[in-house]
Formats: C-alpha cells, sequence, structure tokens
C-alpha cells in the first residue's frame, strides 16, 4: 500500500507522524473520507471543498491548492490500484511543541491513505438498522461548529460507544434544543408521502456529499425534499427512514427507540433511492 505523506509516496510501515503533531496531540486538524467506485473517485470537488471550509473554518492554511490536493488523491489513487475503496484525507496543524498554540507549527501534516473499506453486512441494507437516541447531545455551534469535519471526533465517538454498549448499531443524536441532529457518523432522513425530510445544517447535521446527493436526486423518484426542524416524534412517525453517508451509503432504518418505522423492514422507496444512489455512484466520479 503506498500513502502520501507529505510531498511523498511511502508503504504503509514507513508513513508516520510525529507525537508531537497537534493533530495527534490536540486534534487540530481536518479530514475527509471520500469514496472510490469503479476506478473513479465519488465527487472529489465536494469532498475537497468541504476540507477548505473546515481547514478555513479552524484558520489552517493547508498551503495547497485544490487542484493540488485533487492531483495527489488521484496520483495516490493510481498508486494503489483499486477498483473501488475508500479514501482519508486528513491535514493537521503539523508538528510543534507541546502547548496549545498552532504558532509553534511551522507546516501542516499532509496525508492520503486509499483502501479497502469495511462496512455494513449487506443484510443491513435488506432489514434495516435500529437506532437508539443516545444522551451524548451534538456538539453546540458556540463550542465546535458541527458542520465541519475536523479531528475532533469525540462527540460521537461517545454517541457511538453509548449506542453500541446498549446493544444498537447506530446513535441517533439531538442537538442541544433537542431536535433531531443525525446519526454518529451519517446524516438522517425521513420519508411521509411523498416528502423528504432531512434536519437542516444548521440544526447539527454534518452537510454531507451523500445526503447532497440525494437532495439532487428526490424529485426524480417523485419526492419533494426538504431541510428543516425534525423532533423525535416525526422520526417515530415517518413512513420510511434511513441513513446516508460515504462508508453506509445509503441504509435503511428499521427502527428507533424501539419503535418500528413504518412496516419495520426497508421502505419501498428507501430501496428505490438506493438502487437510484448506485446508478449514480456508477455513472460520476473523477477517473484515475
Ligand atoms: N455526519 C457525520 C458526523 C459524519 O462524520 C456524515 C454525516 C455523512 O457525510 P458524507 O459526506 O460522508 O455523506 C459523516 C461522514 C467512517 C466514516 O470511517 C465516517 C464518515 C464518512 C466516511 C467514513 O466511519 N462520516
Amino acid at each position: 500500500m503506498q500513502i502520501y505523506i507529505n510531498g511523498e509516496y511511502c508503504e504503509k510501515e514507513n508513513a508516520k507522524v510525529s507525537v508531537f503533531d497537534h493533530g495527534l496531540l490536540y486534534g487540530d486538524g481536518v479530514f475527509e473520507g471520500i469514496r472510490i467506485y469503479h476506478r473513479k473517485v465519488f465527487r472529489l470537488t465536494q469532498h475537497l471543498a468541504r476540507l477548505f471550509r473546515s481547514a478555513r473554518y479552524i484558520n489552517l492554511a493547508i498551503g495547497k491548492t485544490p487542484e493540488e490536493m485533487t492531483e495527489i488523491v488521484l496520483e495516490t489513487c493510481r498508486r494503489n490500484g483499486l477498483d473501488d475503496g475508500y479514501i482519508r484525507l486528513v491535514v493537521t496543524r503539523g508538528a510543534g511543541t507541546l502547548g496549545l498554540s498552532p504558532k509553534s507549527c511551522p507546516k501542516p501534516t499532509i496525508f492520503v491513505i486509499a483502501d479497502k473499506l469495511a462496512i455494513y453486512p449487506p443484510e443491513y441494507y435488506e432489514k434495516g438498522l435500529a437506532l437508539l437516541t443516545v444522551s451524548t447531545r451534538r456538539n453546540i455551534i458556540d463550542a465546535l461548529d458541527p458542520q465541519l469535519k475536523t479531528l475532533n471526533y469525540l462527540n460521537n465517538i461517545l454517541a457511538s460507544i453509548e449506542a453500541s454498549r446498549s446493544g444498537f448499531e447506530e446513535a441517533l443524536m439531538l442537538n442541544k434544543e433537542g431536535y433531531v441532529a443525525e446519526a454518529a457518523a451519517d446524516n438522517l432522513f425521513l420519508i411521509r408521502g411523498t416528502r423528504l425530510i432531512t434536519p437542516a445544517t444548521h440544526l447539527g447535521a454534518l452537510p454531507g456529499i451523500t445526503r447532497e446527493a440525494i437532495l439532487e436526486i428526490a424529485p426524480e423518484l417523485g419526492l419533494s425534499p426538504s431541510e428543516g426542524f425534525i423532533t423525535l416524534s416525526d422520526v417515530y412517525n415517518a413512513d420510511e427512514c434511513f441513513l446516508t453517508g460515504t462508508a453506509a451509503e445509503v441504509i435503511p432504518v428499521s427502527e428507533v427507540d424501539s419503535r418500528p418505522i413504518g412496516t419495520g423492514k426497508a421502505g419501498p422507496m428507501t430501496k428505490r433511492i438506493i438502487e437510484r444512489f448506485r446508478a449514480l455512484t456508477e455513472a460520476e466520479g473523477t477517473g484515475f
């Protein structure tokens, strides 16, 4: 496996970061998770745009243009020759001294991994996931804007631990006001009649790349998409529910807090969305 790290491509064993890297010491950095489908990178431009937005938010100068980053990602893909896989793109504040201040970090650390992806077992795409609403609330906007993908994922990790300790596959997270935000690493959608509803990003949902794709294809399936406030009661009473994310793609939700959603199995419209999304991943992408 060839990994890009700070200007070089090297073997996995030699791809190392300093223990003084502020990405490790403080979670000071940003990242993206991107999919490769059929030797093409899915929505690379959108992922890079979000990476640069996240970097700007934490006042981190990546020191490369989006075009240069594109070439680095594509070259990493070429060197690993994966037909399908997963790209992890990370930019940290870089190595510095012990102490929070980024002033001691002259150069960001950039690395790109292209690897195979472990995904949910296929049966979950048929039977759906059981979610649990957890007590860990989504990061609040006044502390750390949940719309960006920073290396501070403890909020989501704590939610995930809570769900799995109770035997659930995924956590459903509320924002501080009690509105539904998202799952620990996926966006949430509801279907009610011909309406497709997802929590607005300013309510604690990450502006997911998969989420955006689903909002785009909804009208083709006769659905009117909207973003807004969602309560737990809206979730419990939805006809169908599903999650979206780069890793999970589109995955049905069969149950939330012991309430079956709709028929308690993958909904018919969800299945059509899964098919339509798969077609999109085959049709689109930046070749390498
Ligand atoms: N919410 C959060 C908090 C996420 O981290 C999503 C929603 C979905 O966004 P995208 O852009 O992927 O549609 C994410 C993305 C992993 C993994 O390793 C997690 C994500 C993406 C890729 C891999 O579990 N989360």
